[in-house]
């Protein structure tokens, strides 16, 4: 990339998800260098120094986009946005980090799967990115990996399937290992929540009924499936006193489970993601094959039409945390490898280039939310959940120039005919939406304006995460050293006022000889 050029960014609205002010924005060297009231005085600008008019506008951090597979090599096909396209694509859409997902078979090595999307990301990407590694199976060599993992490579951050049965699905023993591990080396563990043997069950019934449609791929794994897991999974975790991160929350039903677990005091967070927050599952009904096989993804979007509007109002209200968008594309010849079976359709949707205007015009525009919330779901909470604040998320002396002068009032009709992304199908289309990106700023440079692109593959980086997220960890640390895990707290009425660490151990052993 070339040296980034200093910038002022004049006579804005900064928004971070705190507080809004009037401000100037000062950028040099990649940073932010200065923030307050006219710090340009009138006249002339000096040279070397690049002026963008913000009057009337929002200066708002760059989006994280928390989920995302690009080039993923998945179901007997690659997704179609790679790391170029859809990075340049996020840009677009006012998304200047992306955390994408490395994920080893079975069997196979977590360090080798990581270096490897680190080889197809580091050449192409445009913008900033991370990644979560997955662990699909368990034992001595996955531990010791994670922990190189947490302490070398940058990552914090571990997910494990409880679906893709056969593929990348592990059991509830194996869940446990895993959160205790993450704990113990500081990492968030998250989780596709839905119960994949429930899946494949119902899977062979709808093809015995000879439902072969997209339709299927909802029968066959309804709410239930998915809130089943969601509750599992924080059961698991609040045993141990493990922090947990639920991946794509498609449904009122876990929204509910996970709000329902926050009100108990249980450190878990829910992404709901742009699919879900912008439109719905009936689509799967549609009488084009191709257009309702563009919606299927795992878990699938919801039939019921409520289901955005009860999202975005638990997204509002703190209930849920963040937003991804599990962008995962294919065209429709790669969707019509399951043209006569759904369990053989590509499981993916968009989102990474409309999440911003999508949660703007369903969030904001609508009343649900303010514009500080906007931030804290788009962007902040990702940053501090996965250790990567205040760099990124936020607008601040020292942090990263990840900026966007975004237009409140303008609208864009979102269309697969003028989308930046390479898929040949948009979820969004036709949607207007209020909230636009004009500008947008990576890392100090004017990466997208106007509609024009000036990037280049390989101008993004590769943002390392160190572990024991303090937004997180802090209060783990603390419960550990107060209480003991939630399922040890019951005492045997023998010791009122004990604690368990000060109940002997053989003392149960103890009483029963006596009996
Ligand atoms: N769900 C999808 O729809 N695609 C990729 C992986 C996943 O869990
Ligand atoms: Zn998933
Ligand atoms: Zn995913």
């Amino acid at each position: 990339m070339a040296a980034p050029s200093r910038l002022l960014i004049r006579g804005g609205r900064v928004v971070n998800d705190d507080f809004s002010q009037a401000a100037d924005v000062l950028v040099e060297d990649g940073v932010v260098r200065a923030l307050g009231r006219d710090l340009l005085p009138p006249g002339a600008a000096p040279s070397g120094l690049r002026v963008l008019d913000a009057a009337g506008k929002l200066v708002l951090p760059g989006g994280i986009d928390t989920h995302t597979h690009l080039q993923f090599p998945f179901m007997g096909s690659r997704s179609i946005d790679d790391f170029h396209q859809g990075t340049k694509a996020a840009l677009a859409g006012g998304t200047t980090t992306i955390i994408d997902f490395a994920i080893p078979h079975k069997g196979s090595s977590l360090i080798e799967a990581f270096e490897t999307w680190r080889s197809w990301a580091d050449p192409k990407v445009c913008c900033d990115y991370s990644l979560h590694v997955g662990v699909t199976w368990w034992s001595d060599q996955v531990k010791e990996e994670m922990k190189i993992l947490a302490q070398d490579k940058g990552v914090n951050s571990f997910k494990m399937f409880m679906a893709y049965k056969d593929l990348y699905m592990v059991r509830d023993v194996e869940l446990y290992a895993a959160f205790s591990w993450c704990k113990e080396i500081g990492a968030i563990a998250q989780v596709h929540a839905e119960n994949g043997d429930l899946i494949a069950e119902g899977a062979k019934k709808m093809l015995a009924l000879g439902i072969t449609g997209p339709e299927g791929h909802e029968l066959c794994r309804p709410e239930a499936v998915e809130a089943e897991a969601t509750l599992r999974a924080i059961t698991i975790a609040s045993a141990i006193n493990c922090p947990l991160y639920i991946v794509h929350v498609m449904s009122k039903s876990a929204a509910k489970v996970i709000a329902d677990a926050r009100r108990e005091g249980k450190v878990v967070y829910g992404e709901p993601i742009a699919a879900c927050l912008g439109t719905d599952g009936t689509h799967y009904w549609n009488k084009e094959w191709h257009h309702a096989a563009h919606y299927v993804m795992g878990p699938p979007l919801r039939p019921d039409p409520s289901t955005p509007d009860f999202l975005m109002n638990l997204l509002a209200n703190d209930d849920l945390t963040t937003t991804g968008t599990d962008n995962c594309t294919f065209n429709t010849c790669q969707k019509a490898l399951g043209k006569d079976d759904f369990t053989k359709i590509p499981n993916g949707v968009n989102g990474l280039e409309d999440r911003m205007s999508v949660i703007w015009e369903k969030g904001v525009h609508s009343g649900k939310m303010d514009e500080n919330r906007f931030v804290a779901v788009t962007s902040t909470n990702a940053a501090k959940i996965f250790n990567l604040y205040p760099r990124k998320g936020r607008i601040a002396v020292g942090s990263d120039a990840d900026i966007v002068i975004w237009d409140p009032k303008a609208t864009r009709t979102i269309s697969a005919k003028t989308h930046h992304q390479a898929v040949n199908f948009n979820i969004f289309e036709g949607m207007v939406c209020h909230g636009v990106p004009l500008v947008t700023i990576s890392r100090g440079k004017v990466v997208y304006e106007a509609g024009v692109f000036n990037v280049s593959a390989g101008d993004g980086k590769f943002i390392p995460r160190k572990p024991f997220a303090e937004y997180i960890y802090k209060r783990i640390k603390q419960r550990d050293q107060s209480h003991p895990p939630p399922i040890l707290q019951t005492l045997p009425p023998q010791f009122p006022s004990c604690t368990w660490s000060s109940v002997p151990p053989d003392w149960l052993t103890y009483q029963r000889s006596q009996s």
